[in-house]
């Protein structure tokens, strides 16, 4: 592998240093791929004369959207779930769906959810089996992405959740206190994620311990810290309204949410009575400071230090922006928060260089940190960028994708007669986000943007009355957006990150020192087993736990006896050591089903509550004789 890395590296060197123009760098970086499997023949047949590259299939804005069979794609596009509970990895631009991540959902087929291991990292919140991933977003450095971890929310059951991108395994999950319904996720850009900021979307009582059931004016929401590494709830700071969408800026100094419900309604209505809501601005160090200095209280029996951020606060700033705005998304050129109208067909753009004014008192209105305001069309949602100054809003009520200049529209807000819209695309239909490779971070590509559409409609096959939503796909290398592919989703994506794929490292199979399944292998250790070696059962009371190795197509234990009522842990640890030989280990007629993939140990317990035999089997297809490869439990009457 590093040597074919190695030489797919090389010659994108030379093809970037022979053909210095953007078309024919994207034509020679897709024929990259197709070197990875063929080696020095395809380097040569491709990159000999420049021009040959030039010859492969293009969409009309000059992106190359095949990917033949075996040839890899540029980008890894991480998709929310929605109310699926979890991420889909696609590969950009083919759009074939390479893995699914399951999350706060759980899974029959790699049994997160019913693993010791998963269920360890799910905690209490485990009983849950449904969850709502909106916002999948990739930590960075400085700005740019550095491959370690996706996070996402959970609005359904108020949680985070962070993935590990080495093994594209879910590997914490916090439950967050005070709050009801994360939805807005975004991470801290620079100097590197050590937050992940998080909105409470709901306004509640607080503490929310049935005091105050009926009385709005003393809901309150919260906007939560969560630190990066440990996955701990660092602080909170309390706001007035709700919180809806928010996004980050790219020094580490400001985040702003959205707020749609600035009446602290309860009601449809009432949460559009009044003309103007706002966006939240959050001024970090001042939260830091007020943390440090015990300028915080705790709510009912959490201890997370709670900052008041309502209006009037030194923390906080409320600018006001017409009513309901929806998305809040930072331009990649750091310069402003654009807050989605949603029922306005407007968008605001917020200056970020002046926030260190609004805060210090220098401006005398809120609104004096507003650089534009333009006009986009109907129901603005969401907005992305291209990294060359333009930015793309979807239209919900308009079915449209909208291109628009940013440094037009503010000069077109300061009186110039110069139109800022470049161009309206009819999406199918009604989207929701979007989003354009690299578009969150500092390196914006503008090759591929997706509309994520809420309905589809009549664009794919009939499967009765609940239909796929679908995510179009969009060549913006040109100067106009050309739509090139429809991609059925399943419920929900609500957004995606899309990042370059050498911005990724993962690990073809797992280290055996790897903390996803340590705990595992200290409960074996103090039962005097060597997973990586010792097939053995330990009786403990009425509790058994059985280790057994697996080499294709062999379990280590093909029989093991335990009494009806016990309590059964199957350990396996997988020692082939070969890429893409996992198996998998399924007891008939109990609920117990999960992966074992090459050097990972993976546990689960259930109980034999029925006396009989009862077979396993390897339930990955591993070898010419997977099919043979099981064995019996054999439960004792009580
Ligand atoms: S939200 Cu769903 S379309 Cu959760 Cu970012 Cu706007
Ligand atoms: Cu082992 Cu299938
Ligand atoms: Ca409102």
């Amino acid at each position: 592998m590093p040597d074919r890395k190695k030489e797919i590296d090389k010659a994108k060197e030379e093809a970037v240093a022979e053909n210095p123009g953007r078309r024919k760098f994207l034509g020679v970086t897709a024929t990259v791929g197709a070197l990875g499997m063929t080696g020095a023949t395809g380097a040569g047949l491709m990159l000999g004369g420049s021009g040959k590259a030039e010859a492969r299939s293009r969409g009309n804005g000059g992106n190359d959207i095949h990917v033949a069979p075996g040839e890899l794609d540029e980008y890894y596009g991480f998709w929310s779930g929605g109310h699926s509970g979890e991420v889909r990895v696609y590969g950009v631009p083919s759009m074939r769906e390479i893995m699914r991540i399951p999350v706060f959902n759980h899974c029959s087929a790699s049994g997160w959810g019913m693993t010791d291991e998963s269920k360890r990292i799910m905690g209490d919140s485990h009983r849950f089996t449904n969850g709502d991933a909106h916002h999948p977003h990739v930590s960075y450095t400085d700005g740019s992405h550095d491959g370690r971890y996706l996070f996402i929310n959970d609005k359904a059951n108020t949680r985070v959740a962070r993935i590990r991108l080495d093994v594209f395994k879910t590997d914490k999950m916090v439950t967050v206190p005070n709050a009801q319904a994360i939805h807005g996720l975004r991470l801290q850009k620079a100097p590197k994620t050590g937050y992940v900021f998080a909105n409470g979307e709901y306004i509640i009582p607080q503490p929310n311990d049935g005091r105050d059931l009926n009385d709005p004016e003393k809901y309150w929401t919260l906007w939560s810290a969560i630190d990066a590494e440990s996955m701990e709830v660092k602080w909170q700071v309390m706001v007035d309204g709700n919180l809806d969408n928010m996004d980050a800026d790219y020094t580490g100094k400001y985040a702003a949410a959205t707020c749609y419900n600035s009446e602290k309604a309860i009601t449809l209505a009432g949460k559009m009575r009044a003309e103007r809501d706002w966006v939240v601005v959050f001024n970090i160090e001042r939260i830091e400071a007020a943390v440090r200095n015990g300028n915080f209280r705790t709510i009912g029996d959490s201890d997370v230090p709670v900052v008041d951020g309502r209006k009037g606060s030194e923390v906080t700033r409320y600018i006001p922006v017409p009513k309901n705005p929806h998305g809040l998304n930072t331009s990649t050129d750091g310069k402003y928060f654009i807050a989605a109208g949603k029922l306005s067909p407007t968008v605001t753009m917020i200056q970020i260089d002046k926030l260190d004014d609004l805060f210090a008192g220098n401006l005398s209105d809120e609104r004096d940190v507003v650089a534009a305001e333009p006009e986009l069309g109907l129901g603005p949602l969401h907005t992305t960028f291209d990294g060359r100054g333009n930015a793309y809003t979807t239209l919900f009520l308009d079915s449209q994708v909208v291109k628009w200049n940013m440094d037009r529209a503010v000069r077109n807000y300061n009186g110039e007669d110069v139109d800022y819209i470049i161009q309206k695309l009819d999406v199918h239909y009604q989207p929701g986000h979007n989003h354009a490779t690299l578009a969150e971070s500092k390196d914006a590509d503008g090759k591929w943007l997706f509309s994520l559409n809420k309905f589809s409609k009549d664009r794919f096959l009939p499967v009765g009355p609940l239909h796929a939503e679908n995510d179009q796909m969009i060549d913006i290398s040109g100067d106009e957006m050309k739509l090139v592919h429809d991609t059925p989703t399943f419920a929900e994506p609500h957004d995606a990150v899309i990042i370059r794929r050498d911005q990724i490292t993962t690990s073809q199979i797992w280290r055996r020192d790897d903390p996803y399944f340590a705990e595992t292998i200290e409960m074996a250790k103090k039962d005097g087993v060597n997973v990586d070696r010792d097939n053995k059962i330990i009786r403990d009371g009425n509790k058994v736990r059985v280790y057994m190795t697996s080499i294709a197509p062999n379990f280590g234990i093909t029989e093991f006896k335990v009494k009806q009522g016990d309590e059964v842990t199957v350990v396996v640890t997988n020692l082939d050591r070969i890429e893409d030989l996992s198996h998998g280990f399924c007891l008939v007629d109990h609920g117990v089903s999960m992966e074992v993939s090459p050097q990972q140990t993976a546990s689960i317990t259930f109980k034999a509550d029925k006396p009989g035999v009862f077979w396993y089997y390897c339930n990955w297809f591993c070898h010419a004789l997977h099919m043979e490869m099981g064995g019996r439990m054999l439960v004792e009457k009580a």
